[in-house]
């Protein structure tokens, strides 16, 4: 397989999930502390509150990802342990923790890429109405002015949302994720159009402050349908459902990312939406829609789908008894190529993928070791088809493996282990898996022989 010479081969992982020291150094409560705490949220009521204790050991996990020969490494920014109030004053020991990571990931030669939310919503804003409140998109733009002001002398990449849909879908409509609300949908499409405009002015102000010149992109969830067959009529199905919005759900593509770049919400969604949708200016959008350097795209499987007789969509079946992770997410790779290929011809910026993985049965064999086939053979089924996107010329930048450990799994807390390093909670002991081993050789060949 081909990826290009300048391919960036990383992996990501977000600061709720792994920082652990939730009552340290003067951290703010999020909304994670807060959800976890009420019972039967979180798998065997579990937390984030010691997670990978990375907070502590991050210079042996940067050291395990220089070992593993790692080019960049996506985190995310606790914005409670820098702002503990989300507005007003900062914690310089927060801010001196993202600092010296950063200092010690650009000494092994890792580019950090860094995502300003990955949902540790701060509480305290949460409480003065959250992303309903209209201070919503400053109070972010304030916190993004903070960390560029601190680090982007090293930091070139910035993401400045993960998953959109997720926060605000299971967060707010379906209330399995923390904060744990149950808005209607004119409550979820406020909160939406909320967060664009946060996007927008955090884009703004990165492009406005930055000492070196940044690299800004995305990273969404949202469907993304595979062709039930190599027919025509099942790609444009495929294409059409992939960006279509035909109920009053938040969780495609193009509600967030029409906006981000082409300007103006899916006709589709202001359709469905109605009356629900938020009252929304020229000026919002012009904000909102800023110049983007790649688009970033969380991908882990996809949605099969075949065309009508009338030239529509239905979802299809892919095989009985389908290959399965163990979050019942069906392994279908071909996500890859299709994600690539649609987002690219809509939004027409180069490919980054974002999070891709799987999460697995693994643990300490006899041995002393984690073997994880499976994970293997995931990861190489998925490159090799986001390969086949870039040798059809769809211009791929780099691939971000989801995750570089073990960590905490939102609601299903420890139950789930997506890493290719196993971390045993116990002792913070960490042990690298098959999987560590088989991507250093990937990284170091840049996937020829996948
Ligand atoms: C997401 C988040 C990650 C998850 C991962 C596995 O995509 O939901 O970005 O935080 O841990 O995706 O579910």
């Amino acid at each position: 397989m081909q990826f290009p010479k300048d391919f960036i081969w990383g992996a990501a992982a977000a600061s709720y999930q792994i920082e652990g020291a939730a009552a340290e150094d003067g951290r703010g409560l999020c909304v994670w502390d807060m959800f976890s705490r009420q019972p039967g949220k979180v798998w065997r009521n579990q937390n984030g509150a010691t997670a990978c204790d990375h907070y502590h050991r991050f210079r042996e996990d940067v050291d395990l990802m220089a070992d593993l020969g790692l080019q960049a490494y996506r985190f995310s920014v606790s914005w409670p342990r820098v702002i503990p109030a989300g507005t007003g004053s900062i914690n310089q020991a927060g801010l001196d923790f993202y600092d010296k990571l950063v200092d010690a990931l650009l000494e092994k030669n890792i580019q950090p890429w860094l995502t300003l939310f990955h949902w540790d919503y701060p509480y305290e804003l949460y409480c003065r109405g959250g992303w309903l409140s209209p201070d919503s998109s400053d109070w972010f733009a304030d916190y993004t002015a903070v960390m560029v002001e601190r680090l982007s002398d090293r930091v070139q990449h910035w993401i400045p949302q993960n998953e959109p849909q997720c926060f605000l879908g299971l967060g707010h409509v379906t209330g399995n994720h923390a904060p744990g609300m149950k808005m209607g949908t004119a409550e979820a499409m406020l909160a939406v159009h909320n967060s664009l405009l946060a996007h927008g002015k955090a884009v703004q102000v990165i492009r406005a402050k930055a000492v070196l010149p940044p690299v800004i992109g995305t990273a969404p969830a949202g469907k993304v349908c595979i062709p039930r067959t190599a027919s025509a009529e099942d790609i444009a199905a495929a294409r059409q459902a992939t960006f279509s919005n035909t109920t009053k759900d938040i969780y495609s593509n193009s509600i967030f990312t029409d906006p981000l770049i082409l300007g103006h919400y899916p006709e589709d969604c202001i359709q469905v939406m109605g009356a629900d949708m938020p009252k929304v200016t020229e000026q919002d959008m012009r904000t909102i829609c800023q110049p983007l350097d790649f688009y970033g795209v969380n991908l882990y499987f996809g949605h099969w789908v075949e065309a009508t007789e009338h030239g529509g969509w239905q979802p299809a079946e892919s095989v009985i008894g389908p290959p399965l992770t163990t979050m019942e997410w069906e392994v279908s790779p071909a996500v890859l190529y299709w994600g690539a290929r649609f987002l690219h011809e809509r939004y027409k910026l180069p490919i980054v993928i974002t999070e891709n993985g799987m999460a697995n049965t693994d643990w300490i064999h006899l041995d002393g070791k984690v073997h994880d086939p499976q994970r293997i053979d995931y990861l190489h089924r998925h490159l090799r088809e986001f390969a086949r996107a870039s040798a059809e010329g769809i211009p791929c930048l780099g691939y971000m493996q989801w995750s570089i450990m073990d960590n905490f799994e939102w609601g299903h807390g420890y139950k789930q282990r997506f890493g290719l390093i196993y971390v045993d909670y116990e002792t913070g002991r960490r042990v690298p898996k098959d999987s560590y081993y088989w991507y250093r050789n990937v990284i170091k060949t840049n996937g020829t022989e996948l």
